[in-house]
């Protein structure tokens, strides 16, 4: 059966093409950083939010109509899947990531739940043999069923604790057996509403115990993804215990789990913490840690977590000239971690979407890539801190000064000269190479 009758494998057309389903930047044959962009971006359409999402908020039910809306349990999950793979083609992307309850249905019995999965995954499985496209990470939905209402791994009921736990050997199984390059832990509910009725340092030391044991049993079965841990201030909890990527580097340093995880950043993550998207992808790189992005946006407008579809220009440049910087991205990949809104419920709004999310990140990529060339803004940090590479600037970088000689430089210094940090031409420079790039791009 097709699922997406009117539309064609989407291709790339170039920038004057006027073809709505087409890419316009995004040429997976374009090279990037000595990559095919296709190899060096590692796009990924999230099943969540294209497949299993309804389109449903707290005051309103369900918009999006899609060819399989009138089925129910395992007969949906298994069209989902059939209509996945069609969606995987004609978008020509290269991995999907998922969920353990978007893909198949859960029951109140765990091993019926592990059942359904199962068959879907068995199916999943077969689709894969003949697609390109390949699964970026899988996780386990350990928040939406009310059991979960307390947390998962730092619920304050042990039995949750060992559920939870079995959900994630299951995933990490799951993870194996479809060759997930990484297995992501996003907190759930690994958080808390008050301190009234909360013991903190159980809760970190359990969600600490919970993942030593994901990794040892990940040894055991030979899993060998990359773990992520993706960060969240806010929402569902009022204090999620990874808030940030800062935050979470301080708690996997402190439990010895610095080796084990990098993170998946998500840019509406990061505005919600009160950080850029820039600034995560940034602390992340420079500790070695940034292993995956979930590519989506906020809404300036609104405090939660919108997951809108990326568009917007300065981020996605800002955003890869991280990811240049960082190398690419290793076994990760930029996730679409966000939904078509409530009103664009057509099936092929779906398409529309991701068009333009990958569109916005290759000019971002593009741009970047010639700031970089240019050592626009290398050349001039490089200067910013040019007062560290001779003198007592190299002393105090090479550990030979203390407060004596200091204070003995200090007394002998007139008065300070500081240089302006020339922030306002810094942004004009960027909006000229956003539209150079354009420039260039449509002649
Ligand atoms: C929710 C998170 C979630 C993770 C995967 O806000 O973004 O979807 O990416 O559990
Ligand atoms: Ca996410
Ligand atoms: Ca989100």
């Amino acid at each position: 059966m097709t699922y997406f009758k009117n539309i064609n494998k989407i291709t790339f057309e170039g920038p004057s093409s006027n073809n709505p389903l087409a890419y316009k930047y995004y040429n997976p044959e374009e090279t990037i950083n000595g990559k095919r962009m296709e190899d060096f971006m590692r796009f990924a359409v999230s099943y969540w939010h294209t497949f299993t999402g309804e389109g449903t908020d707290p005051f309103g039910q369900a918009t999006m109509v899609r060819p399989y809306n009138k089925l129910s349990g395992l007969d949906l999950a298994k069209a989902r899947v059939e209509a996945s793979f069609e969606f995987f083609e004609k978008l020509d992307v290269p991995y999907f990531c998922f969920h353990d309850y978007d893909i198949a249905p859960e029951t109140d019995n765990l091993s019926e739940t592990f059942k359904n999965l199962d068959a879907i995954v068995a199916m999943i499985k077969d689709y894969m043999k003949t697609s390109k496209t390949k699964l970026l990470w899988n996780t386990a939905n350990m928040f939406s069923h009310p059991r979960w209402l307390h947390g998962a791994a730092t619920a304050p009921n042990a039995d949750v604790f060992a559920y939870a736990a079995a959900k994630v050997k299951k995933g990490l199984e799951v993870g194996k057996e479809l060759g997930s390059e990484n297995y992501v832990f996003w907190g759930g509910r690994e958080g808390y509403e008050t301190l009234l009725n909360t013991n903190m340092k159980l809760e970190l030391d359990n969600l600490a115990r919970f993942f030593h044991m994901a990794k040892d049993y990940a040894n055991e079965i030979g899993f060998d993804a990359q773990f992520l841990i993706e960060p969240k201030p806010k929402e569902p909890t009022k204090h999620q215990y990874d808030f940030d990527v800062a935050t979470g580097m301080a708690f996997l340093q402190q439990y010895g789990l610095q080796d084990v995880f990098k993170f998946n950043i998500e840019a509406n993550h990061a505005t919600l913490a009160g950080h850029t998207f820039e600034h995560e992808l940034h602390v992340a790189r420079i500790n070695g840690m940034l292993g995956s992005v979930d590519a989506n946006q906020g809404d300036p407008l609104l405090g939660w977590d919108t997951d809108e579809f990326p568009t917007d220009l300065y981020s996605t440049t800002l955003a890869m000239y991280e990811i240049i910087k960082n190398d690419g991205l290793g076994t990760g990949g930029l996730n679409f971690d966000a939904k078509v809104r409530r009103g664009s419920f057509d099936p092929e709004d779906l398409f529309h979407a991701h068009i333009a999310g990958m569109d916005a990140f290759a000019i971002g990529t593009k741009v970047a890539q010639r700031l970089l060339e240019d050592r626009v803004l290398e050349d001039f940090i490089a200067d910013r801190y040019s007062s560290f590479t001779s003198g007592i600037g190299l002393d105090i970088v090479e550990g030979k000064a203390n407060f004596h000689s200091l204070e003995k430089h200090a007394l002998g210094l007139g008065e300070i000269t500081n240089k302006s940090g020339r922030q306002e031409f810094l942004k004009a420079t960027l909006n000229k190479y956003i539209l150079e790039a354009y420039a260039t791009v449509l002649k």
